[in-house]
């Protein structure tokens, strides 16, 4: 399916950004750096903004969302925009009643443990859940495009695991063992719960990249809690199932100027897929499966050095990440070096986005961050 014309990536403004060539291989002489979590806590335009707002009523008001997203883009002059909204908001949009609490994260009403509880999951047809079930996620990426120009936004959306990690378990987990419990001791009944969570994520995702989003990442976020096979055996195909929705998007673009002039006219324009980004925290053992499901770039977080990761990737696959955290509230001598050390063997992939292991911790002065953002875009190979 071809994106439409005036998408920023049809329309010629993101196409040719350091992000988007960065995560289809080919790398930009200056890295393309953007945060997870970037947005959020610990911006106090955000806390601000927030004031007596829930979390998943700013989700769904466009003009905050988009604002959210927007905030530190500005502040912090990164290569791109993650939307602000969150993982569970296609389920809560699908009909499940969820709520974030402060602090905390998702909570869920009913946990779904049994045969019974999936089947009146089941009972919303994701087929069904069109653009007007995510017309204010549409709304929000508009408005969002409209300011960014040049700038991507990366729309995003949960792992059918992270997603049934929380729908299993309630809410949030340490070792998600009612999930992992399920997949082993009920197989079909999982299965079905993959699925489902794959139709429902894959249709959120989708709407951001129609709307206006110029990359995809799918957040497994608590894939490490599983061994490989089981990865490859009970997730894995539903992962590739949720990528299936946004892997047919494609867009044009001119084709290089030809050595020989003439001929330039004549050729067909490029078609290029939208790019997607696959992560995962504790995933080192997972990088190729993770890859293999459809992902053009992989997330390492921050125990597997790039080089290594690069590595197990055949040293074909771009990379993105992984400073980590912890490194942000350290002197920054101490922290300097190690984004130049993680810039260093990034140069064994063929493209490298830097970004964090894992999010923004919310204590994080973001006065840091700017100043990560200037080291990488000054830092040359
Ligand atoms: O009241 C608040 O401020 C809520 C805090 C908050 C925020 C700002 C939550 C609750 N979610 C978000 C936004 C969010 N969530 C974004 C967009 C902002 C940005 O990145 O700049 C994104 C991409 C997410 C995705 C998300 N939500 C993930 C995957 C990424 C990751 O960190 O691994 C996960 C696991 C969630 C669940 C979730 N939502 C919120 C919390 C605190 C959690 C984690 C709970 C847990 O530890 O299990």
């Amino acid at each position: 399916t071809s994106l439409d014309p005036s998408h920023p990536l049809s329309a010629g403004r993101t196409a040719d950004s350091r992000l988007v060539r960065s995560y289809q291989g080919e790398r930009q002489e200056t890295v393309p750096v953007w945060f997870m979590r970037q947005a959020g806590r610990s911006l106090p335009e955000y806390r601000e903004l927030r004031v007596g707002t829930r979390m998943l009523d700013a989700c769904l008001d466009p003009a905050m969302a988009s604002e959210m997203t927007l905030q530190p883009v500005r502040r912090h002059g990164v290569d791109a925009g993650i939307f602000f909204s969150d993982i569970v908001v296609p389920l809560k949009l699908a009909g499940v009643a969820v709520e974030i609490q402060p602090g905390k994260g998702p909570v869920f009403e009913q946990p779904v443990r049994t045969a019974a509880d999936v089947a009146r999951l089941e009972e919303v047809d994701p087929a069904s859940l069109g653009a007007e079930t995510f017309a204010p996620i549409a709304e929000a990426v508009r408005l969002t495009t409209a300011e960014l120009g040049d700038t991507p936004l990366i729309g995003f959306a949960g792992a059918p695991f992270t997603l049934a990690a929380y729908l299993v378990e309630g809410g949030p987990s340490k070792d998600h063992i009612r999930a992992r419990t399920l997949m082993h001791a009920d197989p079909e009944t999982w299965a079905r719960l993959m699925a489902w969570s794959a139709d429902v994520t894959g249709a959120f995702l989708r709407a951001q990249l129609l709307a206006g989003a110029s990359a995809a990442q799918l957040f497994d976020s608590w894939a490490g809690s599983l061994s490989l096979h089981d990865y490859v055996e009970h997730v894995a195909p539903a992962s590739a199932r949720a990528l299936s929705h946004v892997r047919d998007l494609t867009y044009e673009v001119p084709r290089p100027p030809a050595a020989d002039a003439d001929a330039i006219g004549d050729l067909e324009p490029l078609v290029r897929n939208v790019p997607i980004v696959h992560f995962g925290v504790g995933t080192g053992e997972l990088l190729k499966a993770m890859h293999e499901v459809g992902a053009d770039t992989v997330g390492v977080d921050y125990r597997t050095p790039l080089d290594e990761a690069a590595r197990r990737l055949g040293h074909v696959v771009p990379v993105q990440g992984n400073v980590d955290p912890a490194m942000l509230d350290a002197p920054w001598e101490v922290l300097s070096a190690h984004v130049v050390d993680v810039l260093e063997r990034g140069r064994e992939a063929p493209a490298h986005v830097l970004n964090l292991g894992h999010g923004v911790p919310p204590e994080t002065d973001p006065t840091v961050l700017t100043r990560v953002v200037e080291l990488v875009h000054g830092w040359r190979a």
